[in-house]
């Protein structure tokens, strides 16, 4: 019974030399060096085809390396094939950080102040207390709430939406297309923290965008095809929009000469707001797969029906 890893070749090399360490008993090799195809039960990887999932006649559950499962192409799976996206705490704390530094900086002006600065201009903007910015999160998953969380602490009053209306401790819980424009009326800084699924692609386009306040921001963290390109730079061109800060994008990397490169409103990072982290998320996998051995439940298993 082995694990296979196939994903970026030196990443891995650290993740062989962990699970080695921690789960002797469970054999885990790198591909291409994949030994016995017979042997090989579970498969963890960022991409994957049907042509190479196909020479593992054994395989019995195929695991993501990241949280969002959109890479591994789900509609051309097995559809009888267990698929499970990582949850792992590493993974969950660069995502509270990233969205923290993001909402800080819009709700502190830091973007305003850096235009301001290569402008040579020196001007005080409002200071403005933190219950006086609403911070709106799409989705209400594992990231969702740990963002929340953290954000809900420094008194921003915090809002999430997902498909059933969520229920978390001092957060105004939204759900379904029936609550969605009262949400966005309320929320100054929206962050998408959903995953892409046929649903939500193009889920950041004028119709949501457009019914927030005026003067809002934009936080897209989930995934470039949630993002209406075109409709994003219109209403921040309008004044609409105020700031749109963009770690992921549709294609990656993103072109050369494209208009989010020099957009003075839009600050770009690439897909870098979080990342697995080996040695939290070693110890995901290798329970996972005891608990699969057990017959147990599986944290992240994906509900094919719904596609996360
Ligand atoms: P989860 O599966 O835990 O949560 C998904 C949330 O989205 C749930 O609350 C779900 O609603 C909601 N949702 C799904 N579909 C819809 C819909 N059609 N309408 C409304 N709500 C919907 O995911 P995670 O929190 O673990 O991850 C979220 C995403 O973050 C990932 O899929 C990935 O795209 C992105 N990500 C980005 C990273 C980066 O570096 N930029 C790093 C890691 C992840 P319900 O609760 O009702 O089921
Ligand atoms: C993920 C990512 O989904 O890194 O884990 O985007």
């Amino acid at each position: 019974m082995t694990i296979l890893y196939k994903s970026d070749a030196a990443r891995g090399a650290e993740w062989a030399r962990l699970h080695r360490e921690r789960a002797p008993d469970i054999p885990f090799r790198v591909w291409p060096d994949a030994g016995d195809p017979k042997e090989v039960r579970y498969v963890i990887a960022w991409t994957v085809t049907p042509d190479f999932l196909a020479q593992y006649p054994n395989l019995e559950v195929l695991f993501c390396t990241g949280a969002g499962i959109d890479s591994l192409g789900l509609g051309a799976l097995p559809p009888s094939l267990p698929v499970v996206r990582m949850i792992e705490p590493g993974l969950v704390e660069g995502m509270v950080e990233f969205v923290t530094m993001a909402v800080l900086s819009i709700h502190r002006d830091a973007y305003a102040y850096a235009r301001q600065q290569a402008a040579g201009q020196w001007k005080a903007l409002p200071v403005k207390t933190a219950a006086q910015t609403r911070v709106g999160v799409l989705g209400a998953g594992v990231l969702g709430r740990a963002v929340l969380g953290r954000l809900a602490a420094f008194g921003f009053p915090c809002a999430a939406w997902s498909r059933t209306r969520p229920a978390i401790d001092g957060v105004e819980g939204y759900g379904g297309e029936g609550e969605l424009d009262a949400f966005l009326a309320r929320t100054d800084v929206l962050v998408c923290l959903l995953p892409l699924t046929p649903d939500t692609r193009g889920f950041l386009a004028r119709r949501a965008l457009a019914a927030l306040p005026r003067g809002a921001s934009v936080v897209n963290v989930g995934r470039g095809g949630h993002l209406v390109a075109p409709d994003l730079l219109e209403l921040l061109d309008s004044g609409h929009l105020a700031e749109a800060v963009i770690d992921v994008t549709d294609p990656e990397p993103l072109p050369a000469g494209h208009a989010f490169w020099s957009h003075p409103r839009v600050h770009l990072t690439p897909h870098i707001a979080s990342e697995t982290q080996i040695p939290t998320a070693v110890d995901a996998l290798i329970a996972n797969v005891r608990r699969h051995r057990a017959g147990e439940p599986l944290p992240g298993l994906v509900d094919r029906s719904r596609g996360y």
